[in-house]
């Protein structure tokens, strides 16, 4: 039986049966973080927390919203390290440690909006992508970031059902990775990342289809060619390099026309870029936007 909460999600996706303690024990390890800035990009109203760490996408873990939360209780996101390849000067491991010092944390409340027509609206707590790079001194040939997330069949057991070619894989070019808008988020609601939101550090990329928002990044690397990404290898057709959030674009099984905001009761119009077209817009100054998607 689907029972529909106040948010409008089926309680039973945001709390599958006899995950209660588990997630007890898990919240009780989020840390509360400090946070030195804030950058507001919306007026609409924040999507519920319980929401935000409980409904979303992660294939890792499983197929089905929350199922990170169910089965997301072996996945250890400390001690974390970042590998850092290709196409720069000061190429090597980092722990997340040393990427984290240098950047003080802020919020960011952003509008994300998933290929699948559900939107949120999330106060990530990150940093701008593209003062972590500037550290490592790409190369001029650098025209592509490639990122990878972490793979361990032992605490990931959407894995085994390999669904989709893992590791996950996404790119964006140079210039979308450098665009201010794009942060790396550590933390989400003033709190340590939950593993469902990508533990410990995941790309938000707000102007784009949340696939491209990966999770759990272990590799960061600099490349000359356009890379591609997971979903993209697995229906090109949905999923698009660019992944701009683009109305006019139908997926072969969704509109992208319009969304539905989670707590929300009525649809609303999708915006082109997610509504940060003033912002992001010119990046893409000549190309088709038919392609955008
Ligand atoms: N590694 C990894 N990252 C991922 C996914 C995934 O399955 N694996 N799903 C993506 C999709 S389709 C969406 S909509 C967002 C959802 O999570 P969020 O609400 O925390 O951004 O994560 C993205 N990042
Ligand atoms: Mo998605």
């Amino acid at each position: 039986m689907l029972i529909k909460s106040a948010t409008g999600i089926a309680s039973s996706e945001i709390t599958p049966q006899g995950t209660y303690m588990r997630r007890r024990d898990f919240l009780a390890a989020l840390v509360t973080l400090p946070i030195a800035g804030r950058m507001v990009t919306t007026t609409d109203a924040l999507t519920p927390k319980q929401a935000v760490t409980t409904y979303g996408n992660f294939y890792e873990f499983g197929s089905n919203k929350g199922d990170s939360v169910k089965y997301g209780g072996a996945f250890k996101a400390t001690p974390w390290s970042v590998a850092i390849e290709g196409l720069c000067a000061k190429p090597g491991t980092y722990t997340l440690e040393d990427i984290l010092k240098p950047h003080p944390l802020e919020e960011r409340i952003y509008r994300m909006r998933c290929v699948e027509g559900w939107s949120m609206v999330i106060p990530w707590d990150g940093f701008p992508l593209s003062d972590l790079i500037k550290r490592f001194e790409p190369s001029a040939n650098a025209k592509y970031v490639e990122f990878t997330t972490v793979a361990r069949p032992q605490e990931m057991p959407g894995l085994r059902r390999p669904v989709l070619d893992y590791p996950y894989r996404e790119g964006l070019r140079m210039d979308e990775a450098m665009h201010p808008l794009t942060i790396l988020a550590a933390g989400v609601y003033g709190e340590t990342l939950p593993t469902a939101n990508g533990a410990p550090l995941r790309l938000v990329v707000p102007w784009k289809y949340g696939y491209k928002g990966i999770k759990s990044i272990v590799k960061i690397k600099f490349t000359d060619r356009q890379p591609t990404s997971t979903w993209q290898d697995a229906n090109a057709d949905y999923y698009g390099f660019f992944g701009n959030v683009n109305p006019a674009v139908p997926t072969p099984s969704y509109s992208q026309a319009t969304e539905r905001r989670l707590g929300e009761f009525f649809m609303r119009r999708t915006l082109p870029f997610n509504g940060y077209g003033d912002q992001v817009a010119s990046m893409y100054a000549g190309m088709d936007p038919k392609k955008l998607f």
